[in-house]
C-alpha cells in the first residue's frame, strides 16, 4: 500500500468523511513524520487535518504518550473554551490513536497558522516566550503524578553524558576517530552542564509539567497578527524544570546559525531575540519561579544547549537511528553547532544574567531590585 492510499485509510478509521483529495508531507521536526491529508466533505467544504507516524524508536511507550496528551490538551481546552485549540480524532472505539502493528498513528485538527524556524521580529520571540510561559501556567495546577515519563530521564544531563559514553566505547560503524574534538570539549564542561540535572536530584528546583521540547516551530502564530495562537507537540509534556523549557527555547531560537548549520562555527547567541524571549515569558512566569530557578536561568540554557550536543553526538556514534537525517554528517554538523552555541552562552553567561534580572525586576510584583543583584 503507497502512503497515500495509507493515510486515507487511516483517517477512515478516525472517522472523517468525505472525498480523500490529497496530502503533503510536512518536513518539520525531527523525530515524528507528519502529513497534511485534505478531504472534500459532504457539505461541499474542503477541510485538512494532520497525520503523525509516532516515531516509536524515539516513544517506546506509545500509548501512555497519547494518554499524557489527551489528559494536558483536555485540561487546556478547558481553560480556554471556544479558543483555538489542540484536539486528536478519535476512532470509533473512542481511541486516539491507531496501532497498525507496524506504525502508530494519530490525527489533529489543522490549525491554519504560520511558524518559523528562524525568526528575528522582536514581537513574534516576545510572544513565542509568552506562549510557552502561558503554556506553564495553564499546567500549574495540573496534577503532576497523572503523568507518565513518556522517555525516562528525557532531560537527565548525566544520563545522556552516559549514553554517550555507551556509544563511545561500542562505536559500532568506525565514527570515533572522526569526533575527538568534539567529545574532548563536551568532557571538559560535563560538570558545569550537569549543575542543572544535580540541582534537581537534590531537590533544590522544583518539579512542575513542562513542556520539554520547546522550539520556537512548536508555536503556531496568527497569519495576520503573528499573536500566538497555541504550543503544539506535546510528545514530551513530562515533570521537568522551569530551566528545561527556557533553556531548550533559547537553544534554538536565539542561535544566530540553524540547528544544523554547517556553518557551525559562526553559531551564537543573539542577545536581542534572547532579551526578547526572556521577557516574554516571564512576564508569566516571574511571579511563580523561586530564587534558585531564577539564577539558574542562563544556566538552563548551557546545559540544554550542551545535553542535545551529547545526544546528536550519541546518535552519530550510533548510524543514526533517533533523529531524522538527510546525509551521513547530518548530525555530525548539528552536533558542533551546538557546541559553539554554548561556547558563547558560556562567555554571556552575565549578560544574559543581567537581562533576566531586569525582566524579574520589570514583572514580578514584589521584587526588590538590590536582593536580586
Ligand atoms: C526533536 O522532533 P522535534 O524536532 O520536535 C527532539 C528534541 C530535540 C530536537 C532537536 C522527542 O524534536 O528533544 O531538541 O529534535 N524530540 C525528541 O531538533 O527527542
Ligand atoms: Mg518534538
Amino acid at each position: 500500500m503507497d502512503i497515500r492510499e495509507k493515510l486515507e485509510q487511516i483517517s477512515r478509521l478516525f472517522c472523517i468523511e468525505g472525498n480523500f483529495v490529497g496530502y503533503r508531507t510536512i518536513h518539520v521536526g525531527n523525530v515524528n513524520q507528519t502529513y497534511e491529508v485534505r478531504f472534500l466533505r459532504p457539505d461541499g467544504k474542503h477541510k485538512s487535518y494532520l497525520i503523525q507516524n509516532v516515531n516509536t524508536y524515539a516513544f517506546r511507550r506509545p500509548v501512555q504518550l497519547m494518554e499524557n496528551i489527551d489528559q494536558v490538551t483536555e485540561h487546556i481546552r478547558r481553560k480556554k473554551p471556544g479558543q483555538i485549540a489542540l484536539h486528536f480524532h478519535h476512532t470509533a472505539d473512542r481511541k486516539i490513536y491507531v496501532a497498525d502493528g507496524e506504525n502508530f498513528w494519530r490525527m489533529t485538527n489543522y490549525i491554519p497558522s504560520i511558524t518559523y524556524s528562524s525568526v528575528i521580529d522582536e514581537q513574534v520571540v516576545r510572544n513565542a516566550g509568552r506562549a510557552f510561559g502561558e503554556f506553564q501556567m495553564q499546567l500549574s495546577d495540573f496534577d503532576i503524578t497523572k503523568l507518565h515519563e513518556t522517555i525516562p530521564g528525557f532531560h537527565n544531563t548525566r544520563l545522556r553524558y552516559k549514553q554517550l559514553m555507551d556509544a563511545v566505547k561500542a562505536n559500532p560503524v568506525g565514527r570515533l576517530y572522526e569526533v575527538q574534538g568534539d567529545l574532548e570539549y563536551l568532557m571538559r564542561v560535563k560538570e558545569d552542564a550537569c549543575r542543572l540535572t544535580d540541582l534537581q536530584k537534590a531537590g533544590l528546583l522544583p518539579l512542575r509539567v513542562t513542556h520539554n521540547d520547546t522550539k520556537i516551530n512548536n508555536v503556531l502564530f496568527h497569519p495576520d497578527d503573528q499573536s500566538a495562537l497555541v504550543v503544539i507537540d506535546l510528545d514530551t509534556v513530562m515533570p521537568g524544570l522551569v530551566g528545561h523549557d527556557f533553556g531548550d527555547a533559547i537553544r534554538f531560537a536565539a542561535n544566530t546559525e540553524p540547528e544544523d548549520s554547517p556553518n557551525y562555527r559562526d553559531a551564537s547567541l543573539d542577545l536581542d531575540v534572547f532579551s526578547a524571549f526572556t521577557d516574554g515569558f516571564l512576564e508569566m512566569t516571574a511571579n511563580t519561579l523561586t530564587h534558585t530557578e531564577i539564577e539558574t536561568l542562563a544556566l538552563s540554557c548551557f546545559s540544554l544547549t550542551v545535553e542535545l550536543a551529547t545526544r546528536f553526538l550519541t546518535d552519530y556514534l550510533l548510524d543514526d537511528p533517533y533523529f531524522k537525517t538527510c546525509y551521513p554528517e547530518h548530525n555530525l554538523m548539528r552536533t558542533r553547532c551546538q557546541i559553539a552555541l554554548s561556547q558563547d552562552m558560556h562567555a554571556q553567561r552575565d549578560v544574559m544574567m543581567e537581562i533576566i534580572h531586569e525582566s524579574i525586576a520589570k514583572w514580578k510584583k514584589d521584587a526588590c531590585p538590590s536582593a536580586l543583584s
